[in-house]
């Protein structure tokens, strides 16, 4: 039995867009923030009992689509280690699953850990961030704690596309959540990345984008100008998501919550308070601002009706193994 858990990230520079779905290497790099409120445990256990692997999430038992894909990652890891052995998984997460909350990056995280464990295979970092990358490409960067750089790399067997520690931030960023009232997100990221690298006119353009702003990005987390990374950052996500508009049928995440919030942290910014959005494949928006503004801002977000919840979260640690499930 191997228990692990691990973070999940957001993005500041977004990863939308394959270069081999087959070893789900991304078609350009990206660099997130890894959040410690938005956290996934994981146990694996070899049952050889078993004839087909299990999964419970939250202790209900999941069947379809994702056990088929925790079968394919676990496959990964019992073909090197040459033990067929089938695994019951079990997993809590301690934030809304599938939302467009970034889950499956703390999933898989936390799962290649785990699964590695339990079969006796020793990975370092770098190996863990690709096997992960394999499960989820955003899981790549979750490995890492704090501030990560995802490379897409060009080998065709996927052996440079991973994720590493970025250093030197001089800005201290938390996050803060604004959770919209929302049924599980209609299309997957899998799916709308797939959709909109076939049909958006914008896609190679999006790519250009994100080519440019990441080494930007990370110039300015180091000279520590942040109203320059706001606009940096919130000109990469609506960058992102009109791409995925432009995809035909156009793919629509925001909610009317989402369009308030976005309003609201430009206010916000507007007096003054050195803060900024961006939103994932989900109708959530994440505001990111040093931790003194945490407060003021979280509170400000929550101030419309199809907000739930604001999530409040500073930087989260590297996924890791742990001695028993919480
Ligand atoms: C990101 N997202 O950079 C971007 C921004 C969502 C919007 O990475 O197909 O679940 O499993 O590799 O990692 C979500 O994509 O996609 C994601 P797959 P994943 O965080």
């Amino acid at each position: 039995m191997a228990v692990a858990t691990a973070c999940a990230n957001i993005a500041l520079v977004k990863y939308w867009g394959k270069r081999d779905a087959s070893l789900n290497t991304p078609a350009a790099g990206s660099l997130s923030l890894t959040l410690d409120r938005l956290r996934t445990w994981t146990e694996v256990l070899r049952e050889p009992g078993l004839s087909e692997d299990v999964l419970e999430i939250d202790g209900k038992a999941v069947t379809g689509r994702p056990v088929e894909r925790i079968s394919r990652f676990a496959d990964l890891v019992r073909g090197p280690a040459g033990d067929q052995t089938r695994v019951r998984v079990r997993s809590h997460n301690t934030f809304p699953t599938a939302a467009g909350l970034a889950s499956s990056a703390s999933a898989f995280a936390a799962l290649a850990v785990a699964t590695s464990d339990a079969f006796g295979q020793s990975l370092d970092p770098r190996a863990l961030s690709i096997l992960a990358r394999r499960g989820s490409g955003s899981a790549a960067r979750s490995i890492f704690g704090g501030f990560a750089v995802m490379h897409e790399g060009s080998a065709a067997d996927g052996s440079d596309a991973f994720a590493e520690p970025m250093q030197g931030s001089t800005i201290e960023l938390c996050a803060a959540v604004a959770v919209a009232k929302a049924e599980e997100k209609k299309v997957g990221s899998t799916d709308g990345m797939e959709l909109t690298k076939t049909t958006s006119p914008f896609h190679q353009a999006w790519i250009d984008c994100v080519n440019r702003d990441l080494p930007v990005a990370q110039d300015l987390l180091r000279s520590g100008d942040i109203m320059a990374l706001a606009e940096l950052v919130e000109g990469n996500c609506l960058a992102m998501h009109a791409n995925a508009m432009a995809a035909r049928p156009g793919i629509l995440y925001f909610r009317p919550s989402t369009l308030w919030a976005l309003e609201e942290v430009r206010t916000m910014r507007a007096e003054g308070i050195p803060v900024f959005f961006t939103i994932d494949a989900g109708p959530h928006v994440v505001a990111f601002t040093p931790p003194e503004h945490l407060g003021t801002v979280a509170k400000r977000l929550a101030g419309h009706p199809e907000v739930q919840d604001v999530l409040t979260s500073g930087p989260g640690e590297a996924a890791h193994a742990a001695e028993s499930m919480p």
